[in-house]
C-alpha cells in the first residue's frame, strides 16, 4: 500500500523535532539529538505501522514498541503525546523534573504507553528478543492453528542507537533471535555515526548489517543521507522498508537507517555536542528558523497538526480494534477452555489445584536445592501451562527442563536430544546469561506467560544487567532467585499515567 502521508503530517514531525528541543533547554539537560532527527521515523512508526489503541493502552492485540535508545526519551514521549496516549504538553515541559510523568528515561508503570523501562543500552533491544518469543509462545498456548490474523498474533518494534548495537547483550540475544527466526520483531538501527566522544569510528566499525546477517536476520538499509551530502528524511523508502520487514515473518528484520544526529540544527548537528545536552538559545532559535517556525517562541503548538496526528491515531486505533475484537469474539467462542485460561492469566492467577501437585521434602534430609528447584517446575507444569523457562546451556545441572515436554525452537533446529517446535516450552538461552535476564524481563512484561532461567550462581553475576524489574524468576545454581520482590518494589504509589501498581499477592 502507498504511503498516506500530508502536509499536515510533515508539520507533525516538525512538531515533535521542536518539542524535544524546547522540552530539554526548559529541563536544562537531556538527549535532544536523536529525538530531533528520528522524529519523523518514530511518527511513521506510531502513526503507520504499531498497532496501537489509543484508549486502550493495554490492549490484548497491540504491537510493542521499545526504546532501547532509552536517552533518547522523548522521541517516545512526544509521539505518546502526538497520539493521545496519555501525555500532554504539560508534561512534556515537566520533562526531567521530580514526580514527572516524562522522566529521563522511560520508566514502565510510570508513563503510560511504557512497555518497558530503558536505559542502560542494549537491554531493551535485548528484552524486545524476550517480547517477541513470548508473542509467540502465547500464540502457541491460545491459538496454534491461527494464521496472522490471529488475535495472538502481534509484532514488536524496537528503535535502537549505536550503544545499543556495541553492548555485547544486544548480540548475544539477537544471535538467539536469529536461531529463534523471530519474524515478529522489526528494529529500527539509528545508524547516525555519532555517541557521545563525537564520531563512533573511533570504537566501531564493524559491517553491523553483515553480522546480522549471519545471526539469520533479514537486512535492510535506508539512507537519508544522499550521496551528493544532502539529507532528505525519506519516510516513503522507509515506510517501504517497514513493510518489507513485516512482509518477514521467517526472520526478525532490522533496517540500518542512516541519519543525521539533530538535523537541521545548524551548527551542532552531527556532532556528540547535540546528543546529551542542551541546545543552548543561539542553536535553539536557529534550528527553529531551519523548519521556518518563530526563532523565539517556546512551546509553540501547530494545533492544527496535533489534531490531525490525534485524529489519525485515534480511528487507526478504532478501526484495528474492531477487526481484532471480532477475531477475539470468533476465538473466544471456539475455543472456551481457552477463554477461561486467557482469564486466569490476565488476571494473574494460579490454579487452585498448583499446590496439591507440589512434592514434599523430608526434614533434615540433605536435599540439593536445584533438585527441588526441578521437582517444583515439574510438578507445577501440568496445571500452570503459563509456567516455561531453561537455562544458559545448564539444562542438565540446574534442573530446569520440563520433562516430556518440546522445547521452543524452530522445528529445523530440533536435535537428537531436544525435539520440539515454534510453541514448544522448554528454552535453550544457549550460554547467554546477560541477555537471558534481559529476554526474560520481556516475556514477563509481554504480561501472560511465567518464565524461569537458570545459571550456577557465580554465573548469575552475568545476569545482573539485565535486571528484574520485569517479574521474571532466575534459578541460580543451587540459589532461586525469586525476582518477585522486585516485581513487588517496582510499582510506585501513584503513577501519573500508568497503572495503578497491581497487588503482589498472586498466588491462590
Ligand atoms: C549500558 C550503558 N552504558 C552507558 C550509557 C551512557 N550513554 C547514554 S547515551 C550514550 C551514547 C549512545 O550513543 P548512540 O546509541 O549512538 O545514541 P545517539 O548519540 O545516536 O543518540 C551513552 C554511552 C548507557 N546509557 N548505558
Amino acid at each position: 500500500m502507498t504511503l498516506q502521508w500530508n502536509s499536515l503530517d510533515d508539520r507533525a514531525v516538525t512538531q515533535a523535532k521542536v518539542l524535544a528541543a524546547d522540552a530539554v533547554e526548559q529541563a536544562g539537560s537531556g538527549h535532544p539529538g536523536t529525538p530531533i532527527s528520528l522524529a519523523a521515523a518514530a511518527y511513521l512508526i506510531y502513526q503507520r505501522h504499531l498497532r496501537i489503541d489509543p484508549a486502550d493502552d493495554q490492549w490484548l492485540g497491540r504491537d510493542r514498541f521499545v526504546l532501547s535508545a532509552g536517552h533518547a526519551s522523548l522521541l517516545q514521549y512526544v509521539q505518546l503525546y502526538l497520539a493521545g496516549m496519555g501525555l500532554e504538553l504539560d508534561d512534556l515541559k515537566k520533562f526531567r523534573t521530580m514526580g514527572s510523568a516524562t522522566p529521563g528515561h522511560p520508566e514502565y508503570r510510570w508513563t503510560k504507553g511504557i512497555e518497558i523501562t530503558t536505559g542502560p543500552l542494549g537491554s531493551g533491544l535485548a528484552s524486545a528478543v524476550g517480547f517477541a518469543m513470548a508473542q509467540r509462545r502465547d500464540k502457541g498456548i491460545f491459538d496454534p492453528e491461527g494464521g496472522d490474523d490471529s488475535p495472538f498474533a502481534h509484532d514488536v518494534y524496537v528503535i535502537a542507537g549505536d550503544g545499543c548495537l556495541q553492548e555485547g547483550i544486544s548480540a548475544e540475544a539477537c544471535s538467539l533471535a536469529g536461531t529463534q527466526e523471530l519474524g515478529n520483531l522489526i528494529v529500527i538501527w539509528d545508524d547516525n555515526h555519532i555517541s557521545i566522544e563525537d564520531d563512533t569510528s573511533v570504537s566501531f566499525n564493524e559491517d553491523v548489517l553483515a553480522r546480522f546477517e549471519s545471526y539469520g536476520w533479514h537486512t535492510q538499509r535506508v539512507d537519508w543521507l544522499n550521496s551528493d551530502g544532502s539529507y532528505s528524511e525519506d519516510v516513503v523508502s522507509l515506510d517501504a522498508a517497514l513493510t518489507a520487514a513485516k512482509a518477514e515473518t521467517t526472520k526478525p528484520s532490522i533496517i540500518a537507517l542512516r541519519t543525521i544526529i539533530g538535523w537541521p540544527s545548524p551548527t551542532k548537528q552531527n556532532t556528540g555536542a547535540i546528543h546529551g545536552a542542551k541546545l543552548g538559545g543561539d542553536e535553539l532559535r536557529g534550528l527553529k528558523e531551519a523548519l521556518g517556525l518563530d526563532p523565539d517562541a517556546m512551546f509553540a503548538i501547530d494545533d492544527e497538526a496535533v489534531a490531525h496526528a490525534r485524529d489519525n491515531a485515534a480511528q487507526r486505533g478504532r478501526s484495528l480494534r474492531e477487526t481484532w475484537d471480532a477475531a477475539f469474539t470468533a476465538w473466544s467462542e471456539a475455543n472456551p477452555d481457552g477463554a477461561r485460561l486467557l482469564e486466569r492469566l490476565r488476571a494473574d492467577r494460579r490454579t487452585p489445584d498448583m499446590r496439591e501437585n507440589l512434592p514434599t521434602f523430608e526434614e533434615g534430609k540433605a536435599l540439593a536445592t536445584r533438585a527441588a528447584s526441578g521437582a517444583v517446575l515439574n510438578a507445577l507444569a501440568p496445571t500452570l501451562p503459563e509456567l516455561w523457562g531453561g537455562s544458559a546451556d545448564l539444562a542438565g545441572s540446574n534442573n530446569t527442563a520440563i520433562m516430556g515436554e518440546p522445547s521452543f525452537i524452530p522445528a529445523s533446529r530440533q536435535t537428537s536430544m531436544w525435539s520440539g517446535g515454534p510453541y514448544g516450552r522448554n528454552l535453550h538461552f544457549g550460554v547467554r546469561e546477560h541477555a537471558m535476564a534481559a529476554i526474560m524481563n520481556g516475556i514477563a512484561l509481554d504480561g501472560l506467560t511465567r518464565v524461569y532461567g537458570g545459571t550456577f550462581f557465580v554465573f548469575s553475576d552475568y545476569m545482573r544487567g539485565g535486571g528484574a524489574p520485569g517479574g521474571a524468576h532466575g534459578i541460580a545454581g543451587d540459589v532461586r532467585v525469586d525476582a518477585r520482590f522486585d516485581r513487588r518494589r517496582r510499582g510506585r504509589p501513584h503513577p501519573p499515567t500508568g497503572r495503578a501498581p497491581r497487588g503482589v499477592s498472586r498466588d491462590p
